[in-house]
């Protein structure tokens, strides 16, 4: 490196090199911002090669990855208006109520946020979503929204692609200024798993709506209202965006057994979220259970029960969703969640190019340019081969979805969740299980983090052979996972119709449960001092970053480290990211604007007698060695 900087110094180019050169120039020692970022990213190559990715080990077949071509578009022509300029000219209510009365059917594409969540362990980065999304929202300025942030999504960017989700959000808007970007927001757990002071959720959603948020998704993990209508709130006052207020559907309204989640239970719930202010009304069916007559049913009562326009959001588990969305097109819905075909089906939403084209020629067909949808979905098929390590072995829709109840998010993960815990052929009890546990929890709306908390409850079960009969055996002095004591003191917050006295009682052996809503004991966050002793932690942070830390405090700690170490690993490119180099293999990395580095990998050496390896690199024609702790 220092010999670099002499080289390329304009004094020793010239020529006027003298024996002072060294000490008169202490530049030399230095690296510039983005030479230092050069190396940081040589050190993360040189790593993930030599050591392998911690996410994906073992599990690479060193397969070749075709080119993904990435459809054209005009850079230099105006943006196309889309839903975005409808809203800004329109106003909030012009626009509900212009959606509401609209007599196409609409489309939300959740490719880049609820589908690779379910299918793909929310794994797609922001390198691969930016390739396209600036040409997507130009050639299809028809969609409705883009479901782009929240869900699993904060999480997973820091935590396993050591991404800043915040940035993430920034390019996306940058990059589709025409269409609404929406988010899913879990209410009084923001983008968590618990709940967060009020204060925290306030100020976190007024951050992202200032940085692109157009529709907030808000939902509560047991539809408890309590927990919803201060976001939606904090929506309609503090931004001028829109507060989307979700019921999660759970059940059968269609069921002769049904007594609780019926009818009624959910127009109840939506003329309450239209009091509480709610811009929009969704139907999340986060299970795929909303079988296609009782969309009929459903959509119908809402849209006469309330005057904001209705959407519907499903997962496609038994792969007969495309029905539901029939019928609820017939029955008034005003928009549908559909991904991009590559990524749609089974735990992710119906097919986007599909249910399109189905439409044409049906009264409410919405037009859509189905030659560049299924552009982009050629697109993310080669894409989604990057990400082979995390699919799911699903290969069938399954019906068994009516009896376990288990959210397509969750579907997808519990094989490696059930393996990582030894517990890898056991997946069909630990299914069977979910089901037994929603019967003792009383019957819950099962979503994230309830959901969480059934599934860490039959893993539990599973792991250590207990029946209902066993967990109910009070002598059996169990120790119960910690989200299931938290769900049972009130954490997550009040199921409806209460807890099961008995069980409470076993599990909290003794301690009071909360009363009321979850975050009510929390004390506010004191923005100005805390935020203060943060930066002092964090010195290269600033306030977006903080408000990560205070979704994931361990979590931001370890992306940070990761930041120090290797710099923004943004930008390169996923194959090298999850798999390394192969010898001889080159790679463009561009750091910043004009900012492009050749890297090509010339040997690994093997290990010296410390367990260091020398991996040797073409930087930009120079070579350059780093050092790696072979861990392998
Ligand atoms: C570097 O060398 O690249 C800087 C290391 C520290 C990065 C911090 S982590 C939080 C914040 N977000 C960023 O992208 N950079 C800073
Ligand atoms: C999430 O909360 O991440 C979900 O997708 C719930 O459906
Ligand atoms: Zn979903």
């Amino acid at each position: 490196r220092f010999l670099e900087n002499v080289i390329t110094h304009d004094t020793f180019r010239k020529g006027n090199c003298t024996v002072g050169f060294i000490d008169q120039h202490p530049e030399l020692f230095k690296l510039s911002p983005i030479r230092d970022r050069a190396t940081k990213t040589l050190m993360y190559l040189a790593d993930v090669t030599v050591n392998g990715h911690v996410d994906v080990k073992g599990k690479h077949d060193g397969r070749k990855f075709r080119v993904p071509h990435v459809p054209s578009f005009d850079p230099l022509a105006p943006v196309p208006e889309g839903t975005r300029n409808k809203l800004l000219t329109m106003g909030r209510e012009g626009f509900t109520q212009w959606l509401r009365n609209e007599k196409p059917v609409y489309f939300t594409d959740t490719t880049y946020r609820d589908a690779h969540q379910s299918l793909l362990a929310t794994r797609v980065r922001t390198k691969d979503i930016l390739a396209v999304a600036e040409g997507y929202a130009r050639n299809n300025p028809q969609i409705f929204s883009m479901e782009v942030w929240g869900g699993a999504t904060f999480d997973v960017a820091m935590r396993f692609l050591h991404e800043c989700p915040w940035r993430r959000l920034q390019l996306m808007r940058e990059a589709m200024p025409n269409v609404l970007l929406q988010m899913l927001f879990r209410g009084s757990n923001a983008v968590g798993y618990s709940a967060y002071p009020e204060n925290l959720i306030a100020k976190f959603i007024e951050k992202a709506a200032e940085n692109g948020i157009d529709i907030f998704r808000i939902f509560d993990s047991l539809n408890d209202i309590e927990a919803m209508t201060p976001s939606i709130g904090f929506v309609r006052n503090n931004t001028t965006s829109l507060a989307q207020a979700a019921i999660s559907y759970t059940g059968d309204i269609l069921h002769k057994d049904n007594k609780k989640y019926t009818l009624d239970y959910y127009v109840s719930l939506a003329k309450r979220l239209e009091d509480a202010g709610a811009h929009m009304l969704c139907i999340k069916d986060m299970a795929g259970l909303l079988k296609p007559q009782a969309a009929t049913v459903l959509v119908g009562a809402l849209k006469d029960a309330v005057k904001l326009p209705i959407v519907l959001h499903t997962h496609d588990t038994a792969s007969v969703q495309a029905a539901t969305y029939l019928k609820a097109i017939e029955a008034g819905v005003n928009a549908v969640d559909c991904a991009i075909a590559s990524l749609s089906g089974l735990t992710s939403q119906p097919n986007l190019n599909a249910m399109a084209a189905i439409l044409e020629g049906h009264e409410r067909s919405q037009f859509m340019n189905l030659p560049s949808l299924n552009e982009y979905s050629n697109y993310w098929e080669d894409v989604r081969e990057y990400y082979y390590p995390f699919e799911s072995d699903m290969k069938a829709g399954t019906a068994q979805v009516y009896q376990n109840e288990i959210p397509g998010g969750q579907y997808s993960n519990l094989r490696q969740q059930a393996e990582s815990l030894g517990l890898g052929d056991k997946l069909e009890v630990i299914k069977q299980n979910y089901a037994v546990v929603n019967d003792l929890f009383g019957d819950i709306v099962k979503v994230t983090p309830s959901s969480k908390v059934v599934g860490d409850m039959a893993l539990f079960m599973t792991a250590n052979g207990l029946t209902a009969a066993d967990v109910l055996d009070e002598s059996r002095n169990l120790a119960f996972p910690a989200s299931v004591q938290g769900f049972f003191k009130g954490e997550i917050g009040q199921p409806y119709g209460g807890f099961p006295e008995k069980l409470q009682k076993i599990v909290l052996k003794g301690q009071q449960p909360l009363n009321g809503k979850p975050n009510a004991h929390l004390a506010p966050v004191d923005f100005d001092k805390d935020f203060a002793a943060f930066q002092l932690k964090y010195p290269l942070a600033e306030f977006l970053d903080y408000l990560s830390y205070h979704m994931f405090p361990k979590v931001f700690e370890e992306y940070y480290q990761h930041a120090q170490t290797y710099g923004n690993v943004e930008a390169i490119p996923t194959p090298a990211f999850f798999y390394g180099l192969k010898l001889g293999e080159e790679i463009l990395i561009t750091l910043g604007k004009g900012k492009t580095i050749i890297v090509k990998l010339l040997y690994v050496l093997p290990a010296d007698e410390s367990g260091m390896r020398t991996v040797v690199f073409e930087l930009n024609g120079y070579t350059r060695r780093v050092q790696v702790r072979d861990r392998a």
